[in-house]
């Protein structure tokens, strides 16, 4: 995509455009939640579905001229019931957030009780978090992981759960970096009589692979976003049985959220066809083969992963043992300043606060997108190193800088 018409109406716009098509493409996108979709993708999520508005669901809409919005949502669906095995797949929530403000709304009274992973530990802000429309409106209790282990305490999970007596519990986390073991949440859930909704947005294209257990046929509820490891067009989806089909489409529509992102859902359908393909198991294996080489060779250098390594796309860094003097924040701007982008992030028994914590967190799945194997991830974990150990060190900077760039030019993103 040039821009050349975009420049022609707002050339402040363009130039924007194509500074982030150039940021991209110049460095290493490793926030663990991002990846690069394909240009199908993007080329169906700049089509002309943005102009309709098509309420309701296939074959049973609000306004006319949906056919074709039908054909692309009734794509969607089943692609997605074929990548993931569901029963019922709703395609229409804007975002992650959504689809599980959608479960809520459908299964949950204000004053309802959550049961979910405290923030700190590994969980998202839509788990319960007082800050969001979740914490204000249900009593939310929490659970964590061990503090000796960093996995998660599933027998803790079960005695929190049964003190509480939770309406739902929420599995599924944006940074955790271990496999997931849905069965004994489910179990804990089952003991309580609470549904379990178990929230894939970051595993999503792992979970479809196989790469990562599913929660799928186990959890009541599963929903996700659908742009991270599944690398499709931007937005969420819910996932259930066909017995609470009826209630999680009314909860998204009317009950969330107005008109679909049409175009959204067309990238959606764009990328679950990429998925399907037999090449995505393999990138998807090699997305987990990069976060094991990545975490091992940081560990080489002498920082230390909580859990002690990763079984999925992301580890996350826990700096304090390594380097006491350094925030995550420290890390994440000097890294930033070199081309490798990624995120500070809280860690279990966090001491410093949100907003500089003591982490970091780097994901895979875009570099693996990009073609990076083991090796070059190795090499990124060297120049993430060499960054942190000296992050005031400018000259030290100006040499990774210019091997970041070799790396980029040498994977270059889209054509
Ligand atoms: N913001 C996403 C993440 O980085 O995990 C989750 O919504």
């Amino acid at each position: 995509m040039s821009y050349e018409r975009v420049r022609a109406v707002d050339p402040e716009i363009a130039d924007a455009l194509v500074a982030e098509r150039e940021r991209q493409n110049d460095t290493l996108a490793m926030i663990a939640s991002e990846n690069h979709v394909s240009e199908a993708v993007l080329e169906a999520q700049g089509s002309e579905l943005t102009n309709k508005y098509a309420e309701g669901y296939p074959g049973e809409r609000y306004y006319a001229g949906c056919e074709h919005a039908d054909t692309v949502e009734t794509l969607a669906i089943e692609r997605a019931k074929e990548l993931w095995g569901a029963e019922h797949v709703n395609v229409q929530p804007h975002s992650g957030t959504q689809a599980n403000m959608a479960v809520y709304l459908a299964m949950l009274d204000p004053g309802d009780k959550i049961l979910s992973m405290e923030l700190e530990h590994g969980g998202h802000l839509s788990h319960g978090h007082p800050a969001n429309f979740t914490g204000q409106t249900y009593e939310v209790e929490q659970y964590q992981v061990d503090p000796e282990t960093g996995y998660i305490d599933y027998d803790a999970l079960a005695a929190v759960a049964e003190e509480f007596d939770p309406d739902i519990i929420v599995s599924g986390y944006s940074a955790y970096p271990r496999d997931i073991d849905f069965e004994r949440i489910q179990a804990a859930a089952d003991t309580v009589d609470a549904y379990h909704l178990a929230d894939i947005a970051h595993i999503t294209g792992l979970v479809a692979a196989g790469v990562h257990s599913s929660p799928v046929g186990i959890a009541d509820f599963v929903t996700g976003s659908t742009h991270k490891t599944i690398r499709a067009g931007r937005g969420g989806i819910v996932m259930c049985r066909d017995e609470f089909a009826d209630d999680i489409d009314s909860a998204v529509f009317p009950g969330g959220q107005g008109g679909p992102l049409m175009h959204n859902i067309a990238g959606k359908a764009v990328g679950f066809k990429e998925a399907l393909q037999p090449e995505f198991e393999a990138y998807a294996q090699q997305v987990v083969d990069n976060a094991k080489a990545l975490g091992e060779r940081l560990q080489e250098h002498g920082f230390s992963l909580v859990s002690g390594g990763t079984d999925n796309h992301l580890v996350l860094v826990d700096l304090r043992e390594s380097h006491p003097d350094t925030t995550g924040k420290d890390a994440e701007q000097a890294l930033e300043s070199v081309g490798i982008v990624l995120n500070a992030n809280t860690v279990p028994g966090e001491t410093r606060s949100a907003f500089n914590p003591s982490g970091i967190r780097a994901g895979t799945a875009g570099l693996a997108t990009r073609g990076f194997d083991e090796d070059a991830t190795r090499t990124v974990a060297d120049l993430i190193a060499t960054v942190v150990d000296d992050y005031d060190d400018e000259a030290v900077k100006a040499e990774v800088t210019d091997r970041v760039a070799e790396l980029t030019d040498e994977h270059p993103l889209y054509e």
